[in-house]
């Protein structure tokens, strides 16, 4: 009977090294640990014994039973954390991945949109995109485009004056540097360095002290030039046509009316056709057009031939006042992008609410 009971065990030692999973290990319990294994009913049979075989079978048996019990435990744990290596390896997860599906990141803002298809418009017609300081002199300001030194616009009330620290170099007096309340300084700038003909449009932040719905002292501006010879206003206004077709809808028209600013001569200001009425000021049943208010054209900005005297302060670069012309046109970016997106206050594009700014995406 000793001898069956060390058949048994070793049996059973062989079987739990080959087990492979906590299932099986449970079956190998059962099958020599359990109520029906032999083992057990050895055991079990004990008192039925002749009496002197009784202590060394029941010793054996007993501690057979014992050294499987223990092997059955270690093997288990072994099974289990092998089982669960096993699983994190299969499980592994990469936290550090984007969503699935991912998540859009977020997108451009809407006046950052309206600059950027502005700026492809005019790269499509041959135009640079060119962009300036926003801490300007007065003389590329204002001298150098002709605003003669009492011009109201130079007024404190107009512009934001920075003040130099002592011993900093303004290059002029105390009133010289300031926030360019346009982007032309940078148009100045770019005849300086290269000859005509120039093609250019500067985008760019500009700084007034302004502010209600329709004005902020931070605004963007898009200002054009294009400087050669024989350049007139007819290219002007075919200029702001194809522009502004691409914008606000292929059938637009635009209309020119007489303007005064100080760096061109003539001077406009131009408008589009409405394009919610298509420029007839009424909307079906004859409700009057809100967008246009009832007048069929859109304000859109300025424009004008370059005035010589502007040329003058750029003579030594190529630009000869007798010799060349050019045009310029100005217009806000915030003011595009209320009109195209029906936007009635302006400084909702600067607020930072996502409510507001989601709307774009
Ligand atoms: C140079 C010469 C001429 C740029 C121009 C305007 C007219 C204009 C305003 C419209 C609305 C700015 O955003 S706004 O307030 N702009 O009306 N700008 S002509 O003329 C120049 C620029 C540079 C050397």
């Amino acid at each position: 009977m000793t001898e069956r009971i060390e058949q048994i065990e070793t049996e059973a030692r062989a079987a739990v090294a080959e087990a492979g999973s906590g299932a099986e290990l449970e079956q190998l319990r059962v099958r020599y640990l359990g109520r029906k294994a032999e083992l057990t009913s050895i055991l079990r049979g004990i008192s039925e014994l002749e009496p002197d075989q009784r202590g060394p079978v029941g010793g054996a048996a007993n501690r057979a039973r014992k050294g499987l019990e223990q092997l059955f435990e270690t093997r288990s744990d072994e099974i289990a954390s092998a089982e669960l290596e096993q699983s994190l390896a299969a499980e592994r997860i990469d936290v550090t991945l984007p969503g699935s599906p991912a998540r859009a990141v977020g997108h451009l803002h809407p006046i950052t949109r309206t600059r950027r298809l502005i700026e492809d418009v005019m790269i499509g017609l041959g135009y640079q995109v060119m962009e300036g300081p926003e801490i300007e002199h007065d003389y590329y300001n204002f001298t150098a485009l002709n605003h003669p030194p009492d011009h109201p616009a130079r007024m404190l009330q107009d512009t934001f004056y920075v003040e130099v620290p002592e011993g900093g170099d303004s290059g002029g007096g105390s009133q010289d540097v300031l926030l360019r309340t346009h982007t032309s300084p940078m148009q100045v700038r770019a005849m300086e360095a290269t000859p005509p003909p120039l093609f250019m449009i500067v985008p760019g932040k500009t700084y007034r002290r302004d502010s209600d719905a329709t004005h902020s002292p931070m605004f963007h501006q898009v200002e054009g030039l294009a400087v050669g010879e024989g350049i007139t206003l007819a290219d002007l206004k075919g200029t702001l046509l194809a522009m502004l077709r691409e914008v606000f809808g292929p059938d637009r028209e635009i209309r020119m009316r007489p303007h005064f600013f100080p760096f061109t001569e003539p001077s406009v200001e131009f408008d589009v056709s409405c394009f919610r009425c298509k420029g007839s000021g009424t909307l079906r049943k004859g409700e009057r057009c809100a967008l246009c208010k009832g007048i069929g054209w859109i304000e859109l900005g300025g424009a004008g031939m370059v005035d010589p005297n502007v040329f003058g302060f750029v003579r030594e670069s190529g630009y000869e006042p007798d010799s060349i012309t050019g045009f310029a046109f100005g217009f806000g970016i915030e003011r595009i992008a209320m009109l195209r997106h029906g936007v009635g206050d302006l400084r909702l594009f600067f607020d930072n609410d996502l409510r507001m700014l989601e709307q774009f995406s």
